[in-house]
């Protein structure tokens, strides 16, 4: 989709972020205009400022909408999404190796059938951008046509996307095994048809050591050497018995991260969702290799795979790039205010913390870092895309009359994130035109 060329404003309460709420106090990484505009066109932020200051100088053709108490943020980042799961999020009763046999691979065996594949990316994408979320790292299944549908529909959207085709090998069911061949094959075809196609960008996918033979994982790292800017995706130390799996297959790896070291998969653009069950040496690394962690904090309780220790992931002497994701279908929902509000949980049985200034950023700017992407894409500034969410603090009545109680802003963001969910998201903007709600 073109990007709207006519300019557009967005008068509202405009939250975005001057600096990194984990470095100093949290609250003077805010931004806040009070009575905000943020002017759009040809699908970027021209101005952003106080409604009086701006408002004579505003082009004569543009059209204004008025979000009155309404916050306009930077759109929400999912760092780590599984659309094929959408159908079969809220499954129960099992752990991850388990849940994965159970659960997740019947339904993404299903995506063999383009149809499948076509209906579920369309439903995903209206329930993502209905929840604010603009940009995220998708897995897709092990079949290409999951792919070509993901990225088709996000195509039509004008989204900005991350997605890959999954690598698998072994340890999974016939019908959803690639080869060496064909997964390196089959990735480069979608690389040559996708990547940096319109807002589109393309992410090597190993599920997880435990899926790919050693050759599959030396195949993903030569697909990273023989493209240029792709993304890296895959799953790191989330469950123990991952981990005793994982040590079992690879016996001559020092650690779990030292699989994906060996065969190239660990650097800038790579995404490593979870990282529960990780040490000093791997945070190191990962700093020093400039690669992602992505924190899913419904999913890690909803399978009761740990809890991530966030604040020493980031600890300032050797900081990793953390984003939120909501790993849907382990996490139960594509609402990034519920994956703030679980963090902030989460973040507590650690003995820690989360101000509400941070959750917001995991969800956007440092989200936007993590993907290496902060130039483009998680504050709202000149130049920025014009991807936004506009969060009602009035989406109904409780959440209303204790919105109304609140004395800051910090406090009005912590009660969204600890009570809000998509009731809230009033609209989503997405290249400056409006793609969910009003
Ligand atoms: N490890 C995984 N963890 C998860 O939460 N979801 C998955 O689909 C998966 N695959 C490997």
């Amino acid at each position: 989709m073109t990007p709207a060329s006519q300019p557009t404003v967005l008068r509202g309460r405009v939250v975005t972020f001057r600096g990194n709420p984990f470095e100093g106090n949290p609250s003077d990484a805010l931004l806040v205009e009070e009575d905000g505009v943020v002017v759009m066109e040809n699908g970027l932020i021209t101005h952003v400022g106080d409604w009086t200051a701006l408002r004579a100088s505003l082009p004569d053709n543009a059209t204004i909408v008025n979000y009155g108490d309404a916050l306009i943020s930077a759109g929400f980042i999912d760092t780590h999404v599984h659309y094929p799961q959408l159908p079969m999020i809220a499954s129960w009763g099992a752990q991850l190796l388990e849940w994965l046999d159970r659960y997740v691979f019947p339904v993404e065996a299903t995506f063999a059938d383009p149809v499948v594949a076509q209906a579920v990316a369309r439903r995903f994408l209206t329930e993502l951008l209905g929840s604010g979320t603009t940009t995220a790292a998708v897995y897709c299944t092990v079949h290409p046509q999951s792919v070509d549908a993901f990225f088709a529909e996000a195509e039509r959207l004008g989204a900005r996307m991350i997605a890959g085709k999954v690598l698998m090998d072994r340890n999974a069911p016939d019908t959803l095994r690639d080869t060496v061949r064909t997964g390196y094959d089959d990735s480069a075809a979608l690389i040559a048809r996708w990547h940096g196609r319109d807002r589109l960008l393309y992410a090597v996918t190993p599920r997880f050591a435990i899926t790919s033979t050693p050759e599959q994982l030396e195949a993903a790292g030569q697909l990273l050497r023989d493209h240029d800017g792709l993304f890296m995706q895959t799953h790191l130390a989330e469950n123990t018995g991952e981990i005793a799996e994982v040590a079992r297959l690879f016996p001559n790896r020092s650690s779990y991260l030292d699989v994906y070291d060996h065969a190239g998969l660990v650097g800038r653009r790579s995404i490593f969702g979870h990282a529960i069950h990780v040490g000093e040496r791997e945070f190191c690394r990962c700093h020093e290799s400039d690669a992602s962690l992505a924190h899913c904090p419904t999913s890690n309780l909803f399978l009761g795979s740990g809890l991530f220790r966030l604040f020493d992931a980031l600890d300032a002497r050797r900081p990793v790039r953390v984003g939120l994701g909501t790993d849907v279908g382990a996490g139960t929902s594509l609402s990034q205010l519920r994956t703030m509000g679980e963090a902030y949980k989460v973040a507590q049985l650690t003995g820690r913390s989360l101000h509400p200034a941070q959750a917001l950023w995991l969800a956007t700017a440092g989200a936007a870092r993590s993907l290496h992407m902060e130039d483009r894409i998680g504050t709202i500034a000149p130049g920025m895309e014009a991807d936004l969410c506009v969060l009602d603090p009035h989406a109904f009545p409780l959440l209303s009359d204790r919105c109304d109680r609140c004395e800051s802003i910090e406090e009005l963001l912590f009660v969204l994130m600890t009570l809000g969910d998509n009731r809230c998201i009033l609209a989503t903007w997405v290249s400056g035109r409006c793609v969910a709600g009003v």
